[in-house]
C-alpha cells in the first residue's frame, strides 16, 4: 500500500477507464455534514435513521424538515476543489470516466460533471432537488425542484449569522402534515427524490457501473465514503478483483480496516481533505 502521489500519477497516466466512488466526505468541505461521525445528527436524531421509509411513514413533518434543511444547505454550499477536480476529469477525452456518486446535493452537477456518454455522472441515491409522490401507483415527479423552503411551512427558522447547528431543539416549529407539499395529481404526501435503506437503486444507473467494471476498469478511486452502504462499497472490490487498482482518499481512511476486502487491501492510501487532495491527485 502506497501514499506517494508521484507513483499514483504514473498509475492514472496508465490508466484508461478510470472509476470514482463517492460519499458525504467529498461534499464536506462546502460546508455539508457527513453522515456517520461528527456531524452525522440533527437535532437529537441520527440521520441514518431519518434517511429511512420507516422514519418517512412514522414521522413524515421530521423527515421533511430534515430535507428542506438539506436542501437550503445545499443550495448555500458551493462545489469544492475536489468537485471541479472531478469535473475536470469528466472532460478529459484520453480517459473514460465514470464517476458514481451517493451524494444527493447537486455540488457535482454545479462544478460541470460532463453528463454523456461513458462520462455520464451516475448520482445512485437520487437528488435532493428531485421530488416524488409518496404513492407507489402515481407516478408525479418534479426534477429540478430549486425552491426554498419547498412549503412555506418547511421555512428554516435559522437567525441570520447562526447555523442550524445553533438553534436549540425547542425552536424548531411543530408542522402539520397537511402543510407538508402534496401530490397536485393524487394529493398523497410528496417526498424527497433519494434512495432510503432498502430502497431499490435504479437498475439501469447500476447496469451501467457494472458494464463499466466487467469490461476493464483500471483504477479506481474511492472519495469520502466509509464505505458502509451497498451497493457503492463493493465496487472498489469489485474493481480489483478485476486486476484494477484501488486508491481511497479520505480524512479518515483508517476506517477502511473494517471494510470488505476480499482481494487484499488498496493500492493507494491519502489522508487528508479530499478538497485539498484530489487536485493535486488529479492533475
Ligand atoms: C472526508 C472528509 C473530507 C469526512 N475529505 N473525506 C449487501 C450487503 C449488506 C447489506 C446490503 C447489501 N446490499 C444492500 C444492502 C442493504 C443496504 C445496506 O447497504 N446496508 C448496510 C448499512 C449494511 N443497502 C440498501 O438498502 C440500498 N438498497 C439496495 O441495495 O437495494 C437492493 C436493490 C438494488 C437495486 C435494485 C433492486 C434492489 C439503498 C441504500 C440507500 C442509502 N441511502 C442513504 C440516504 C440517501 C439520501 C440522503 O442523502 O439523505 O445514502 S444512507 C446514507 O449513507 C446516504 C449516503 O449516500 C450513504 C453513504 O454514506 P457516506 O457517503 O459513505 O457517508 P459517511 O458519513 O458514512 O462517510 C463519510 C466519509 O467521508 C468518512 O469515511 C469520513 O472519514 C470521510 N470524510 N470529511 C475526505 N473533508
Ligand atoms: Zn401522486
Amino acid at each position: 500500500m502506497s501514499s506517494n502521489i508521484d507513483v499514483f500519477h504514473s498509475v492514472l497516466r496508465n490508466s484508461r477507464n478510470i472509476l470514482a466512488v463517492c460519499g458525504a466526505g467529498l461534499s464536506a468541505s462546502s460546508g455539508l455534514p457527513t453522515f456517520r461521525g461528527a456531524g452525522g445528527m440533527w437535532r437529537t436524531h441520527d440521520a441514518t435513521l431519518l434517511a429511512t421509509p420507516e422514519a418517512f411513514e412514522l414521522f413524515p413533518s421530521l423527515v421533511w424538515q430534515f430535507y428542506s434543511l438539506r436542501r437550503h444547505a445545499a443550495l448555500q454550499a458551493k462545489p469544492n476543489p475536489a468537485h471541479y477536480a472531478l469535473a475536470e476529469l469528466s472532460k478529459n477525452r484520453r480517459v473514460t470516466f465514470k464517476c458514481v456518486t451517493q451524494n444527493v446535493d447537486g455540488l457535482s452537477v454545479r462544478a460541470g460533471h460532463e453528463n454523456n456518454g461513458c462520462n455520464k455522472a451516475e448520482y445512485i441515491h437520487g437528488s435532493l432537488f428531485k421530488i416524488n409522490c409518496s404513492n407507489e401507483k402515481c407516478s408525479y415527479e418534479e426534477f429540478p425542484n430549486f425552491n426554498d423552503p419547498i412549503a412555506p411551512a418547511l421555512a428554516m427558522p435559522i437567525p441570520k449569522g447562526e447555523t442550524w447547528q445553533d438553534i436549540p431543539d425547542s425552536e424548531w416549529p411543530e408542522v402539520k402534515v397537511e402543510d407538508l407539499p402534496h401530490c397536485p395529481e393524487c394529493h398523497k404526501l410528496l417526498r424527497p427524490g433519494v434512495v432510503w435503506f432498502g430502497e431499490e437503486l435504479d437498475t439501469t444507473m447500476l447496469d451501467r457501473v457494472d458494464k463499466f467494471i466487467r469490461e476493464g476498469c483500471d483504477l479506481c478511486i474511492v472519495i469520502g465514503t466509509s464505505g458502509q452502504v451497498y451497493p457503492a462499497a463493493g465496487y472498489s472490490t469489485n474493481v480489483k478483483e478485476r486486476g484494477g487498482k484501488v486508491a481511497i482518499v479520505d480524512m479518515n481512511p483508517g476506517d477502511y480496516q473494517g471494510r470488505e476486502w476480499r482481494h487484499g487491501g488498496p493500492d493507494f492510501v491519502f489522508a487528508g481533505d479530499a478538497a485539498e487532495l484530489l487536485p493535486k491527485l488529479l492533475e
